[in-house]
């Protein structure tokens, strides 16, 4: 009974192990470009080989040597008859294999061919921008493509940040020349326990010094594909409801001139003003994808309209349902009971951790897509730094223990990000407890792989063209619907 049970599972489980090492084995014998038709596991087939020449959209490709039935999105190349070549360990004259992948199945491969197309326009610009405004750099210097004074990326420790040193836009009214907008909110009067985050947007924007505009495996470079500004911050007041009305004025303005705003918190309360500077302008219901270990979504606290509060508030706004309200990674002992209450009556929809974790990143996803973009004409993202697990993001008003794991929380943002969003705000991070500015760097890589999934899925900026395969690793879409901006 029970011994039959486990040994069943047994089998099963030595059977994937053994079928695994097979596939490394193979893998290696590839990699190391020795006599790979003899090693295990290798379906050679004789007289059957693929070319390279023989085959878009990879020409100049060393050959992806075998078919591969079982791929997930077809495999594009035909396989070649070579009759003379029908011996295992033969293959044809002057044809080394010395680095054999399949671009289609692997995103290591995949990734280095689309870096091809992406462009260097944005960089010669950007490089002719330095010079005329930073002067040529010394005669003794023979890259001359840098200026004297730094201006722009690099060096990445030099310069006045903005968030990825992207252009500081002093005039606002010139925002629509730009397709997407940071605007920095440091408004932390919301907080119930550490204060600090006024200085969050200082906190991301320095360390987002660090990156570039470009991410290898997203295929993707900004710098190349979305016109970005920085136009500082809001002029916080320090009392709430009128720093609300600051901030909405600020999203607003930046909305509807038709640019996407990107809010750096600030403490979770103007998730509020956020929408409600942004629902005006949307052209019909508007969900809200919430990821966070609170709910946040009381009255008031302590009398007042704090950081618990954003979601009540929001889902009070004609055009922001409480329905479409999605809420991933709550749980917890930091619940505050009133705002449970407030979700259970009005029909919110939450997943909590241990949700996520037996149902899996790609699937919690999928019902967040569905339950924010059901009849809704856009999708907002609040991301607040807190889901993950508070080791990795000390700098924070309310850590706590049991949240995300970077790598999950990055997937998932790029999952819910995939069908377009109208806005985003990244909130809580504090950086005066924020050791090496770990927890400000998540807020930034965020954002990043959220603006990136944004461009490579056509919802904002200019993806370049590609003749390459689909990306691997990314599950299939639900066809035909929620594709608005
Ligand atoms: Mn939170």
């Amino acid at each position: 009974m029970g011994f039959g049970h486990s040994h069943s599972k047994k089998r099963k489980l030595v059977r994937r192990v053994r079928s695994a090492s097979s596939a490394a084995q193979h893998d290696l014998a590839h990699t190391e470009g020795k006599d790979h038709h003899e090693a295990a596991g290798h379906q050679f087939q004789p007289g059957r080989h693929h070319h390279a020449e023989h085959g878009q959209p990879f020409p100049d490709l060393p050959s992806s040597h075998h078919p591969h039935p079982d791929h997930p999105m077809g495999y594009p190349w035909k396989p070649v008859e070579h009759p003379e070549h029908d011996k295992s360990g033969k293959a044809p004259a002057g044809h080394p294999h010395p680095e054999v992948f399949d671009p289609a199945i692997r995103q290591g491969a995949w990734a280095k061919y689309r870096e091809e197309e992406l462009g260097s326009k944005g960089w010669q610009n950007e490089v002719d921008r330095c010079i005329a405004h930073g002067l040529e750099a010394a005669p003794s210097i023979k890259d001359r493509s840098i200026s004297c004074f730094a201006r722009g990326e690099l060096p990445h420790f030099a310069g006045i940040n903005t968030f990825i040193k992207s252009h500081y836009l002093e005039d606002v009214h010139k925002v629509s020349q730009y397709e997407a907008a940071v605007i920095g909110v440091p408004f932390d009067i919301g907080t119930t326990y550490r204060s600090g985050t006024r200085f969050g947007p200082q906190g991301i924007r320095r360390i987002s010094a660090l990156y570039g505009t470009y991410n290898y495996e997203m295929g993707v470079d900004l710098r190349e594909s979305l016109k970005i500004c920085d136009v500082g911050d809001v002029f916080a007041i320090a009392n709430i409801e009128k720093g609300f009305d600051q901030i909405s004025k600020a999203v607003a303005h930046v909305r509807s001139s038709g640019v996407f705003p990107i809010m750096l918190g600030g403490d979770h309360s103007i998730g509020y003003p956020n929408v409600r500077g942004i629902a005006p302008y949307i052209d019909g219901p508007v969900g809200i994808i919430h990821i966070d270990r609170h709910v946040d979504t009381q009255e008031t606290d302590m009398d007042e309209r704090m950081h618990t509060t954003p979601w009540f508030h929001a889902t009070n706004i004609p055009n922001a349902p409480a329905v479409n309200l999605v809420q991933l990674g709550i749980g917890g002992w930091q619940a505050p009971r009133p705002g449970v209450k407030v979700g259970r009556s009005r029909g919110t929809t939450v997943l909590t951790i241990d949700d996520i974790e037996n149902i899996g990143v790609e699937k919690a996803a999928e019902i967040a897509l569905d339950v924010a973009w059901k009849g809704a004409k856009a999708v907002y993202l609040s991301f607040d730094v807190d889901s993950l697990d508070s080791g990795f993001v000390p700098g924070t008003g309310w850590p706590e223990p049991g949240g995300f794991l970077p790598r999950e929380v990055l997937k998932l943002l790029k999952l819910v990000a995939r069908e377009g969003l109208c806005g985003m705000e990244v909130v809580e991070v504090a950086p005066s407890y924020d050791p090496s500015d770990m927890t400000a760097l998540v807020a930034t890589r965020a954002i990043m792989d959220v603006v990136a999934t944004l461009v490579n899925e056509g919802k904002l900026g200019h993806k370049p063209p590609t003749k390459l395969p689909p990306p691997p690793y990314w599950p299939k879409r639900k066809p035909g619907k929620r594709s608005k901006k």
